[in-house]
């Protein structure tokens, strides 16, 4: 093959805290104001990629916590605070963000159908915040009337349904600027007979505006940009691979995943047993769905945003299949 392909177009705003990028041949011409200057050609996977963090940094993040079986009243507990904190969200880059326990996207929330929910909701951040979650509840527990000050409290409780993929995010105004500085996560609700036996991952698509201009400069899965093709996911082709996806992206009306090399079932919301077999989706702002993957072929392959300056500006990665 050819040269490396580029990977990474880092816009201005990024560069005064960037690190030189490896392999870079230097910044080519910009093209005004709003101009992306690209780093020059780097590899594509592996070590050499620029991102943040060491390995296994988002296990937590990637990683739901497990299923448990249907019963009916039982109280599954999580608590959140809102916090302001800096975050490193591309190689050498820092957006001051408003997040949920220190991390964009929030913790996964999981219960199973007919348990209660219980999240104890503190604001430790400078700005009201609330919680809203998609999904069947009462009014008052809809995150959108009571707007939590800083240093006040709330406990948001109701029974989890219906199953499915959901979502929660923070509803204060402006909720653009809300969402935008980091105030989601992925909650998953499980039905009652519990999905088949797979290897479970969660992906929360999203973006960042790092210089104010109401669009987005960098984007990613679960928070940092390239990270998955630092770190490619490991998988088994022996085992279904179960890809809880939400798309939590501000400014931009969609978002999408495509998988190279293979097709998978998509299931929209993932509340019913419909699916769509193909190899792209599509998630308007707050869609999600669950992703069935069952492998072919073992060897490395790509997913990203099939929208292509997502992916050239921190959207992809890549699933590294084992045979066993
Ligand atoms: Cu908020």
């Amino acid at each position: 093959m050819g040269a490396a392909p580029v990977i990474a177009a880092i816009p201005m705003a990024g560069l005064a805290a960037a690190p030189a990028l490896s392999g870079g041949s230097g910044p080519s011409a910009g093209t005004g104001g709003d101009a992306h200057v690209a780093m020059g050609h780097a590899s594509m996977v592996g070590d050499a990629v620029p991102a943040p963090g060491g390995p296994g940094d988002l296990d937590d993040l990637l990683t739901p916590p497990p299923a448990l079986p249907h019963q009916p009243g039982r109280v599954r507990r999580y608590t959140l605070a809102a916090l302001d904190r800096d975050i490193e969200i591309a190689s050498g880059v820092t957006f001051p963000a408003w997040t949920y326990n220190g991390t964009v996207p929030g913790p996964v929330i999981r219960a199973t159908e007919d348990d209660i929910l219980e999240v104890e909701f503190t604001n430790a951040g400078s700005h009201p915040h609330t919680i809203h979650f998609h999904g069947i509840h009462p009014s008052n527990m809809d995150g959108v009337f009571e707007i939590v000050e800083p240093g006040e409290a709330f406990t948001y409780r109701f029974p989890a349904r219906p199953y499915g993929m959901q979502l929660y995010h923070c509803h204060a105004a402006p909720l653009k600027k809300h969402i935008h500085k980091g105030l989601y996560g992925a909650f998953i609700i499980d039905p009652p007979m519990p999905r088949r036996p797979a290897r479970e991952i969660v992906l929360v698509m999203n973006g960042y505006d790092t210089d104010g201009d109401g669009e987005n400069n960098f984007y990613s899965v679960n928070g940092r940009a390239f990270y998955y093709a630092k770190y490619p996911i490991r998988v088994r082709r022996s085992e279904t691979l179960r890809i809880y996806l939400a798309n939590l992206t501000e400014f931009d009306l969609i978002n999408s995943f495509h998988l190279h090399g293979e097709f998978f079932r998509y299931y929209r919301t993932g509340s019913t047993d419909q699916f769509d077999y193909t190899d792209t989706v599509m998630q308007c702002q707050g869609e999600r769905g669950i992703i069935e993957i069952d492998w072919h072929n073992a060897g490395r392959f790509m997913f990203h945003a099939h929208q292509s300056e997502f992916t050239d500006l921190g959207w992809m990665g890549f699933f590294d299949v084992a045979d066993d």
